[in-house]
């Protein structure tokens, strides 16, 4: 990079603080960073919709964006990022506790005087000829007693605008902080400062990255990326690596969870959190239809994401949604796949890395049975459907407002959240685990929740379709210690037990199996609902199952099929329980173990040897 003396060319910018906003240390803090970064200029966003179309206007006219057809699809836009830039970069994300021992084996760690130094560099001009936009943002409903709040900092109005859709974002935000509130202070730049009148790119970043966490000051620094997961710093920045660590500190839990509500045709309502790792099907799981044949039941939308769970005054466990927007996975959502998703994404959306129609709206692989003749590719590129190459980016993405969402539930910003009954953990397996299983205690469920492994998705950087642990669905997301976290589940669990409560079941799913012919065999989607109905039947003690090695499973006789012509031995494929294959599983629990040994809670080790005993047996 250039080098440049900063002081002869640019002048200090004023800061206009507006009046509103009283917070003298949340004052000094931009004071700090903009002595530090140098932007052209600072702007303090209030979330207005006027100041939304502003920057969604200046990213049009900058090149980022693109208007789309508004008869097709009002008042929505499509960006392309660089190629490079396409997903969390997991390799470059850090927590930097003060003791290495406190980010774990599964965490990059670097000393934090260290890290310093380096962000101090990297930061050093680094928005140059940009805008600071400070962004004021709340994780959860403005003022609930489980919300948070956060400011994040940043050169990129891609992010500014995202935010405003993925949070409550915006002026009353500083009402909640009043002069000297809790906030997450989190500083992002795309790394692309614009020095000597440089001409600017439509999606500015840098090859070098770095997403870094301070975990005991809860402060946020991320360079080199405008994508969401790197640059959206409310979401996995936040409000899972560093909530993971406020609830170690304080009795709650932040999870990698969609959640939603269930109703019986009696009228009976339930709500269910679900781990699965990023690009497994949490959105469409999370607005499931009930199929065909299953009358009466029906599926309500809370989050899709991202769950902070608390223990109440009840002894029961209550989850919100700390996000007020999705930002889901576009190729393979349609109508078929998802028709709520579809029908959220009727207006309002920002698309991020899809393909654009000849009639200006988007397309992507799994919207339609058949593609369009002609498309322009998330690279800019012609494309027909002989190109040999995918239209859509595997990991494009929708930004949009949980409130335009069909199945939304009633009660998706009550404040107090929804008390949980089930947890479901699932991974992408296309062998070895079963379609579902429900643990027979908390601690055997912590163990199939801790031992859960996954097929790589394009969500992360890096290789896909290799099996890796994905404990919790929460490896990159953990902002600590595993073995840690496994104790804090299970302790929270023995101390909500003790105190006389029903903690929630615990299952583990898999809708991913294979047959020989390479095909996924379960038809998944809308038709989990069947799964879901047994998991609550078995809450009400009124569903059968057989155990099995670690847990129990359902038989063919204990699935309701009515509507669904599904063969006993495509069922037996896709539940069934290969010994030798899992031993070979059990081996791989036990590099994750060896791992993680430090800390590890005996109560994982002990639950295998049982399992190992029964494979014996
Ligand atoms: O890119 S995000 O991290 O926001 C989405 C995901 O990977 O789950
Ligand atoms: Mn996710």
């Amino acid at each position: 990079m250039m080098s440049h003396t900063a002081s002869d060319t640019v002048q200090p910018v004023d800061l206009d603080v507006p009046s509103y906003v009283k917070h003298t240390r949340l004052i000094a803090w931009v004071t700090n960073v903009v002595a530090l970064t140098r932007p052209a200029r600072v702007v303090w966003c209030d979330g207005s919709q006027e100041e939304y179309d502003r920057l969604c206007e200046l990213m049009v006219q900058a090149g980022t964006m693109r208007r789309l057809n508004p008869a097709k699809r009002p008042n929505s836009y499509l960006a392309w990022s660089d190629p490079s830039d396409v997903a969390r970069v997991e390799d470059r994300t850090f927590i930097c506790s003060e003791r290495q021992e406190d980010a774990g084996p599964t965490n990059n760690w670097a000393a934090p005087d260290e890290m310093r130094d380096t962000l101090g560099g990297l930061f050093e001009g680094a928005m140059e000829g940009r805008t600071l936009y400070v962004v004021p943002f709340s994780m959860g409903p403005l003022g609930s007693p489980i919300a948070h709040i956060g400011v994040e900092l940043s050169d990129s109005p891609y992010v500014a605008v995202n935010m405003r859709i993925m949070t409550r974002m915006g002026r009353a935000v500083y009402d909640v902080l009043g002069e000297d509130g809790e906030f997450v202070p989190c500083v992002h730049s795309v790394g692309a400062p614009l020095r000597d009148g440089q001409a600017d790119v439509a999606w500015p970043c840098n090859d070098t990255k770095y997403i870094v966490h301070f975990p005991e000051t809860r402060e946020i620094w991320s360079y080199g990326s405008g994508y969401g997961g790197n640059a959206l710093l409310g979401k996995k920045c936040f409000a899972l690596r560093i909530a993971s660590t406020m609830g170690r500190d304080q009795g709650w839990l932040a999870e990698h969870m969609l959640i939603l509500g269930v109703t019986s045709p009696e009228g009976r309502k339930f709500h269910v959190a679900a781990a699965f790792p990023s690009a497994c099907g949490k959105t469409n799981f999370a607005m499931l239809i009930p199929p065909q044949g299953m009358n009466g039941w029906k599926v309500s939308t809370i989050g899709d994401d991202i769950a902070w769970i608390k223990p109440a005054a009840d002894g029961r466990l209550y989850a919100i949604n700390p996000e007020a927007g999705y930002f889901g996975v576009a190729p393979g959502t349609g109508h078929k796949t998802n028709p709520n998703a579809m029908a959220t994404l009727k207006a309002n959306v920002i698309f991020t890395n899809v393909a654009l129609t000849d009639d200006g709206d988007v397309w992507w692989e799994g919207m339609t049975d058949e593609a369009p003749a002609h498309l322009i590719d998330w690279q800019g590129k012609d494309w027909t459907p002989d190109s040999g190459r995918k239209a859509a980016h595997p990991n494009a993405r929708f930004t949009v407002s949980a409130q335009q969402c069909p199945s939304i539930d009633p009660d998706w910003e009550n404040p107090k959240g929804v008390a949980i009954d089930a947890f479901i953990f699932g991974g992408r397996r296309s062998n070895t685990v079963p379609l579902v299983t429900e643990a027979r205690n908390w601690r055997e469920g912590v163990y199939m929740a801790a031992t859960m492994g996954s097929e790589t998705t394009a969500a992360a950087a890096g290789q896909q379709g290799v099996v890796r642990r994905d404990p919790f669905a929460m490896l990159p997301f953990c902002g600590y210690n595993m073995a840690d976290y496994f104790n804090h589940w299970l302790k929270l669990g023995e101390k909500l037990q003790s105190a006389g409560a029903t903690l929630p079941g615990i299952y583990c799913v898999n809708w991913f199996r294979k047959g020989p012919d390479g095909k996924f065999v379960w038809p998944g989607y809308g038709e989990n609902m069947r799964v879901l109905q047994w998991i609550l039947g078995r809450l009400q003690g009124k569903a059968g199952g057989a155990e099995q090695l670690f847990g129990v499973s359902p038989t063919y006789g204990d699935i309701d099929w009515t509507g669904l012509d599904f063969s006993q031995e495509k069922f037996q494929q896709v539940i069934s329980v290969d010994l030798p294959s899992w031993k070979e599983e059990l081996s791989l629990h036990d590099e994750l173990f060896q791992q993680l040994k430090q800390g590890l809670p005996a109560e994982l080790p002990k639950t295998k040897a049982e399992i190992e005993g029964r494979l014996a047996a």
